[in-house]
């Protein structure tokens, strides 16, 4: 350990103290006074402390009922002998962090959030796996508690989430496909649940807001976080992944003057696309923008652009947009992207003025290691939802719905 040489000035002042330990004295770079109390990590502590335990205690309860007190060895009353909650987290049947898995899909309506797989990877151009993203996504969800420390805030026992399972896809076929999730994400968002969407390859972007368009007479705008414009006509003579926001932007309710894409850039956005963007005037923030006005000041910028005469933002993420040494496990990484705390800041603001649904997409989990791409969608997820229920937006989308489901 080296020390920095410490001046006559600041000794003579603590001597003036009269402080006469020679190691605090050495201690220059802490503020002066330094009260540990004032840290953030320390008032994030005490947050706690005011959060409710209602749930869990139930979860507990509930366990012992449905899974049988434990051994008698076991001094612990809350271990049940079958697991049934939350612990251990390598135990369970894997859904979206252990939420309720609602089979009957009539009954989403009844949670504030509902968590859908679209396991779909027909509209995939280069690496292919994305069917295996809600898999991935939902086996790495069990590592995560409901609750976030420096937050202060703990998703079960302040917003009710079920996991209705996955969409019915048909491999090699895009329009049906299509059609069938347009039809899932409309009946739960007319159900008033706020539809999560655990991809899946980007095409799906197109049929998912589709979906929600459907249930409302309002305009809905888009914030659109990949490294890919995602915008040309077709790819390949079809609706590929790199087509969604072209097909999107000409839905009567969603606007390309609505349309913020931030992250754009690199060596793999196809030059169809470009003539689209310009033509549509969408909105188009590259890395080096985010560079310059920094994060806040971006999703600042997005929020105002993609809210412009809409009642609802839809939130898309491509998990590509984020730096392609933290995400191998997707079809088309490119290197130079965000990084994984810019991302969470990004995906903070943006969700804290609350959304109407939102997908993470492009998961591949066999090109991922260790979990970690799936690990990071999850956390883009949970993230949303902790900035929603902190700033009191969850739910703000339910007054958009104003039309009934009308099936595809
Ligand atoms: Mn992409």
């Amino acid at each position: 350990m080296t020390f920095t040489p410490v001046s006559r000035r600041f000794l003579q002042a603590a001597l003036r103290r009269g402080n006469n330990n020679k190691a605090t004295q050495l201690r220059s770079h802490h503020p002066d006074p330094f009260n540990p109390k004032t840290t953030r990590g320390w008032k994030a502590a005490l947050m706690e402390a005011e959060l409710p335990r209602d749930r869990m205690e139930h979860e507990l309860r509930e366990g012992i009922r449905l899974g049988l007190p434990g051994a008698s060895s076991i001094e612990d009353p809350t271990i049940s002998t079958f697991s049934r909650g939350e612990l251990p987290h390598f135990a369970g049947i894997n859904t979206f962090l252990k939420a309720p898995y609602v089979e009957d899909v009539s009954k989403v309506g009844a949670y504030d959030a509902t968590v859908v797989g679209v396991p779909f990877d027909g509209g995939c151009t280069y690496r292919a796996g994305t069917r295996f993203g809600p898999q991935g996504i939902r086996r790495i969800s069990a590592l995560y508690t409901p609750y976030n420390y420096e937050k202060g805030i703990d998703l079960r026992e302040q917003m009710t989430l079920c996991d209705s399972g996955d969409v019915f896809t048909i491999p090699a076929n895009l329009e049906k496909s299509f059609d069938q999730i347009s039809n899932a994400i409309a009946y739960i968002a007319a159900s008033g649940s706020f539809p999560i969407i655990l991809g899946g390859d980007h095409s799906i972007g197109f049929p998912t807001v589709r979906g929600i368009a459907s249930v409302t007479t309002k305009n809905i705008g888009i914030i659109h976080v990949d490294r890919h414009a995602d915008i040309q006509e077709k790819d390949m003579d079809e609706r590929m992944h790199t087509t969604p926001y072209f097909h999107a932007t000409n839905l009567p309710n969603v606007r390309a003057k609505n349309l913020v894409q931030i992250g754009i850039g690199g060596w793999q956005v196809p030059r169809p696309a470009v003539s689209n963007m310009i033509e549509r005037e969408t909105n188009i923030f590259t890395m080096d923008d985010i560079e310059e006005y920094g994060i806040e000041k971006i999703a600042e910028m997005a929020l105002d652009l993609a809210w412009d005469g809409c009642d609802a933002v839809y939130m898309s993420y491509d998990i590509d947009s984020i730096e392609a040494a933290f995400v191998p496990g997707t079809g088309w990484p490119e290197p130079g992207g965000l990084l994984p705390r810019e991302a969470l800041k990004l995906v903070g603001e943006v969700a804290k003025e609350g959304l109407c649904g939102m997908e993470v997409v492009e998961v591949s989990p066999p090109y991922d290691h260790a979990d970690i791409t799936s690990l990071m969608a999850l956390r883009i997820v949970v993230d949303a939802l902790g900035a929603m229920v902190s700033h009191g937006t969850m739910g703000k989308h339910k007054s958009i719905i104003d039309k009934e489901f009308v099936p595809f």
